[in-house]
């Protein structure tokens, strides 16, 4: 009995001393693993006689109960403890963002794109998009280009070599064959703008080989050229921010379009930027007319029924002056650290309600 009691101190004691959960686990091994010492003695119990087991087995079974409690309570602090240390060291700040600043930017020339299309959408406008690679049926014929025209010299238009079917196709000098095709597409009424890539073999300070245009098409019937300079001055105003812009119209020359007209607005070049809406001076903008009933027919519309007026808008120019950027050929360049500086948030929509750029 009393080296029963003993043996209880002492496996109480390693117990409470036990530092770590591997240390315990040794603890309740050597106490009551198979040859573990309450084990021991529990087998003894089969030698004894009646009387002594009857005795001893009650006192052996409670030091085995009292020793296996031990042993979970102690598990259970030292799982704690181990829990709460791991807390302490294993800080995680989730209020830290994560990243420290958004990666990537938009380009200027998406940026005024997007502002362009919310404008137009705004005005009903649907957006129409098609093939950089056209046929020389939409790129000129159907735009009432003619063959000797100087716009289809080599030196304007890069060229594919000739199919087998006689074919030469070329990348889109202009958006124009986009409307060509929502022409044929929708029929008339109709009201889109073709934003996109275009080409020409040109470059020097002023001119890049890949350039981005904007052209926009109204057919309806009874179209003229006020709804023109309405659909212009709207857009002017909402494109450059301003209450007023002045407008004039110069007498021009595309082959697409008759009349044609070159349209300039109202500028101050004193300071160091020009500013629109107030001044003397005036700057080019844009070309435009009424579409000319060569075009219309080869869109599949009767110019008889229905009149439109078309536009054209250089929108590396549009941003070039709306964002102050001084060299047309950066734009193409790549350059992160001019990207960083002119680029705009992604998370910024340009809409009319929301504002266009901010
Ligand atoms: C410019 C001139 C212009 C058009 C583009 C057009 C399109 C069709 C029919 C008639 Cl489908 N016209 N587009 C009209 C006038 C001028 O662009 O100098 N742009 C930068």
């Amino acid at each position: 009995m009393d080296n029963i009691e003993t043996l209880k101190r002492e496996l109480t004691e390693a117990v409470a001393n036990a530092a770590d959960e591997a240390a315990l686990e040794a603890v309740r091994v050597a106490a009551l693993g198979k040859k573990g010492r309450i084990s021991q003695l529990m087998k003894g119990l089969g030698q004894m006689s009646p009387e002594e087991r009857k005795e001893q087995g009650p006192v052996l079974n409670a030091l085995k109960n009292d020793i296996a409690d031990a042993i979970a309570a102690r598990a259970h602090a030292l799982h704690d403890a181990a829990l709460a240390a791991r807390l302490a060291t294993e800080k995680i700040d989730i209020t830290l963002p994560v990243r420290p600043e958004p990666a990537g930017s938009i380009h200027p020339v998406t940026q005024v794109i997007d502002e362009v299309v919310a404008i137009f959408a705004d005005m009903d406008f649907s957006v129409a998009v098609g093939p950089d690679i056209e046929t020389d049926f939409y790129n000129f014929t159907a735009l009432n280009i003619p063959p000797e025209h100087p716009a289809r010299q080599m030196h304007d238009t890069f060229y594919f070599h000739e199919k087998a079917d006689g074919e030469r196709p070329v990348l889109r000098t202009h958006t124009s064959p986009v409307q060509i095709r929502s022409m044929q597409a929708q029929g008339a009424p109709l009201r889109v703008i073709a934003p996109g890539r275009t080409y020409r073999c040109d470059s020097d300070m002023t001119h890049t080989p890949m350039f981005h245009q904007i052209e926009g098409l109204v057919i309806d019937k009874d179209i003229h050229m006020g709804h023109l300079k309405g659909c212009l001055d709207a857009f002017c105003r909402a494109f450059f921010e301003v209450d007023t812009v002045r407008m004039r119209f110069r007498p021009s020359h595309f082959p697409f379009t008759e009349p044609s007209a070159e349209m300039d607005i109202g500028c101050n070049r004193s300071g160091d930027e020009i500013s629109i809406g107030d001044g003397d001076d005036w700057l080019e903008i844009l070309g435009c007319g009424m579409v000319h009933p060569v075009v219309l027919r080869h869109g599949g519309i009767d110019p008889e029924i229905y009149q439109g007026f078309a536009f054209g808008i250089g929108i590396d120019r549009l941003a070039m002056l709306k964002y102050g950027i001084p060299d047309l050929r950066d734009f193409f360049e790549s350059d992160l650290r001019w990207l960083r500086h002119y680029g705009f948030s992604a998370l910024d929509i340009p809409s009319l309600p929301g504002g266009l750029s901010r």
